[in-house]
């Protein structure tokens, strides 16, 4: 009988080809931790708050943790739910994992218990590390409830204080002085998984591997000209695979650079760390470089130190595009990634009509993209089309999950994005649409058949479907349409949700109320129609 691995692997002659051009390094990213220390010794690889770790130090806490994990008894393919926001004991237990070939899976301190549940599930980790508080969520009540459904999780550890009963374990307890017998690592094995933004009822787990992800974060870094005198604010979520790895943490971390760890994205929290630190590169999604422009005109806050200011996400609006130089006083590099593999930056040295109204092209010469019709066959030159690819960071499927990966994959191998995109005369590619069922809501991915599911639960709702509607602070907001029985207000959808734990960012921005669906031509629901109605409708109440 011929099984299904859990993790679909590249074609042998692929990944030969990868290590012969020397983009897959054959380094575990553990083991990248002392050369680093070898490398750039007392130069500072990491603050948060009041604290600064030299690549020495870093080492050092790497180790400790590496230790204290070994002797919690986790071991090299154990998996670990891991749900920090940006502070050291995230990148400290990463590294700590990796060298383990422990595999951290990076939930976002946003998700709440549906989701950890689902993923839980999914993956069966060992172990649940979490903050005690953040941003006013108690994670603690949280991971107990956690603990009690997922039989798997044996330890539940806590960045901050941790009360005194089992299985919580404070992550400053752990470090341990006993040197850790590192294990041997294969390069080609999973290393982390990130979450996918999803397009189905349940969640997806990317798997990525010790040498695409450090070629993803060192190329990233090589293409943006990082070096020992960068200094990287890490604003977004550093679950994320942007602030990770595109350069992010682990790019700057390659080349020697620093990393400051901003504990909150927005430009109150950013802009005075960007004076103190003098920042130099920094990475945002489109609805938060709009709230930066917005507050540069009023703050005084010194940021001419930034260099570069990468926007990726979400589409980024020309005319704010067009602003970031004059505003924010450094260059803009547009980029459109995704956790799936694939990157694409505007070049540096790009003319700025290319980097005002493109999204790029991709980072490495063995990425193979095509751009298809409805029937997968490819588009003329400058046509609209579907974006697929296939390359040395590039997934081949997604963990446990055969069936999505025949729909999501084609029998080449290609990962269909989902992305409606066309190519220019200069090669960049630009973002015009999409056609997979998910809403981008300020760049955080919302899939269509989780809420449609979830509304369907309300004793009122008949039927329901999710658009996306263009709105000017979030780029897309989501409308819920319903046809129900009973009036349901938005308040009634939110408490619904709620009571379901979801995380708070996949609630309707509005809801509307219909009696029958508007229908295509051949018979399918009108989203078109409906957005339109939904943008028509809405009342800013803020
Ligand atoms: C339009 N849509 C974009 C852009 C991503 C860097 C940057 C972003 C992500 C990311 C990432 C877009 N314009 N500039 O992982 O490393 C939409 C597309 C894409 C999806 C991927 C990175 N940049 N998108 O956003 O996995 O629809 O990764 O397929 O969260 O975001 O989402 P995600």
């Amino acid at each position: 009988m011929k099984t299904t691995p859990d993790t679909p692997v590249r074609p042998r002659a692929e990944q030969e080809l990868y290590i012969e051009n020397n983009y897959w390094q054959q380094q575990s990213l553990g083991s990248l931790v002392s050369v680093w220390r070898t490398q750039f010794s007392n130069n500072v690889a990491l603050i948060e708050a009041g604290t600064a770790l030299t690549y020495a130090q870093f080492e050092q806490r790497v180790l400790a943790h590496s230790a204290g994990f070994q002797q919690l008894g986790l071991k090299t393919g154990d998996h670990v739910m891991i749900q920090l926001p940006n502070n050291l004991d995230f990148v400290i237990s990463c590294f700590a994992m990796f060298h383990l070939g422990v595999i951290p899976i990076l939930a976002m301190p946003a998700q709440r218990e549906s989701d950890i549940a689902a993923l839980c599930d999914l993956s069966n980790p060992v172990a649940y590390i979490v903050p005690n508080n953040y941003l006013g969520h108690d994670y603690i009540a949280m991971a107990e409830r956690i603990v009690s459904a997922c039989p798997s999780i044996e330890h539940v550890l806590v960045s901050g204080n941790a009360p005194a009963t089992a299985p919580f374990t404070p992550l400053s307890q752990l470090a341990s002085t006993t040197p850790v017998v590192a294990p041997s690592i294969d390069p080609s094995s999973t290393a982390l998984m990130l979450l996918s933004g999803g397009t189905t009822g349940t969640p997806k787990l990317i798997p990525r591997s010790h040498n695409d992800y450090h070629y993803n974060a060192k190329a990233s870094a090589e293409l943006c000209q990082l070096n020992q005198h960068t200094t990287y604010l890490a604003v977004l979520p550093v679950a994320h695979n942007f602030p990770l790895a595109c350069p992010g943490i682990i790019g700057t971390l390659s080349q020697g650079g620093k990393v400051v760890l901003c504990p909150a994205p927005g430009p109150d929290e950013a802009f005075p760390l960007i004076e103190q630190h003098k920042v130099t590169h920094t990475a945002l999604v489109p609805a938060l470089a709009k709230l930066w422009l917005e507050a540069k005109q009023w703050d005084d806050t010194d940021i001419s130190s930034l260099q570069l200011l990468q926007v990726g996400g979400a589409k980024f609006a020309t005319e704010q595009a067009l602003q970031v130089p004059e505003v924010l006083g450094c260059k803009l590099q547009q980029v459109f990634g995704m956790a799936e593999g694939l990157l694409c930056f505007t070049r540096l040295d790009d003319p700025q009509s290319e980097v005002a109204h493109t999204q790029g092209r991709p980072l490495c010469d063995l990425d193979q993209i095509r751009i298809v019709d409805e029937q997968d066959n490819p588009v003329a030159q400058g046509e609209v089309g579907e974006l697929q690819t296939k390359g040395p960071y590039t997934i081949a499927g997604y963990y446990k999950a055969p069936a999505q990966n025949q729909t999501a994959f084609t029998s080449d191998g290609f990962y269909r994005t989902g992305d409606l995109v066309r190519m220019n005369q200069s090669g960049n590619l630009i973002v015009e649409g999409r056609i997979k069922e998910q809403i981008n809501r300020a760049g955080e991915k919302i899939s269509v058949a989780e809420i449609e599911q979830r509304l369907l639960t309300h004793p009122y709702i008949d039927e329901a479907t999710l658009v996306p509607v263009p709105d000017a602070h979030l780029g897309e907001r989501s409308c819920a349409c319903i046809i129900s029985s009973q009036p349901v207000s938005l308040n009634d959808v939110h408490q619904l949700l709620k009571e379901q734990q979801i995380a708070r960012f996949k609630y309707p921005d509005q809801i509307i109320s219909l009696s029958f669906w508007p229908l295509t031509a051949v018979g399918k629901i009108n989203k078109t129609a409906l957005a339109k109605r939904a943008e028509e409708e809405y009342i800013e109440t803020s």
